[in-house]
């Protein structure tokens, strides 16, 4: 599994831009919900410090991580938003389909973003137990939902840059 060596919430090989002249939208699953709460945590807090406002940042739940796709493109068909930010957590142990969900989560998120153009960004927990989720939670491995709004505002400002 990957972040053995890093931190999720370690960016200082990268410098964030500022978040304030950018929207998003956080679409969190409410399977595993202590987890993706924190998740959902770091992730807004992240883009409040990066300087977004909390009037442009959308939040909504969906029941489980297999539903963080349709919540994404619901949300781009509806709302304009500069990216799409998706929180979930996979657990092997508790999920026997645990290859499926996980494959068809990531195929989602990727084409609902190319279907609009707007980043859809993977902020999902793949671990093999609980702990190992919260490690990434908040614990000693950081916070993947700081991770994925990092990514969110790095890809906003990216598609800025091309216009
Ligand atoms: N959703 C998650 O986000 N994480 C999980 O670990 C997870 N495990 C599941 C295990 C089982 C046995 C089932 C039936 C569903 C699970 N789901 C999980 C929910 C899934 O993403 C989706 O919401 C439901 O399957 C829709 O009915």
């Amino acid at each position: 599994m990957a972040t053995q060596l890093k931190s999720l919430s370690d960016f200082s090989h990268t410098t964030i831009p500022s978040a304030s002249p950018y929207r998003f939208a956080i679409v969190t699953a409410q399977w595993n919900a202590d987890i993706t709460g924190a998740l959902y945590q770091g992730a807004y807090e992240l883009l409040v410090k990066q300087g977004a406002s909390p009037e442009n940042i959308i939040s909504v739940t969906v029941p489980g991580s297999f539903e963080l796709t349709s919540g994404a493109d619901m949300i781009l068909n509806n709302k304009k938003v500069d990216a799409v930010i998706c929180l979930g957590c996979v657990i092997k142990g508790d999920t026997p389909h645990f290859e499926y969900i996980c494959s068809a989560v990531a195929h989602g998120i990727t084409n609902v973003g190319l279907k609009y153009n707007i980043p859809a960004i993977f902020g999902v927990l793949t671990t093999n137990n609980q702990e190992q989720a919260l490690e990434r939670a908040g614990g000693k491995h950081g916070n993947k939902g700081e991770e994925a709004a990092a990514t969110a505002i790095l890809m906003a400002d990216l598609q800025r840059s091309l216009c």
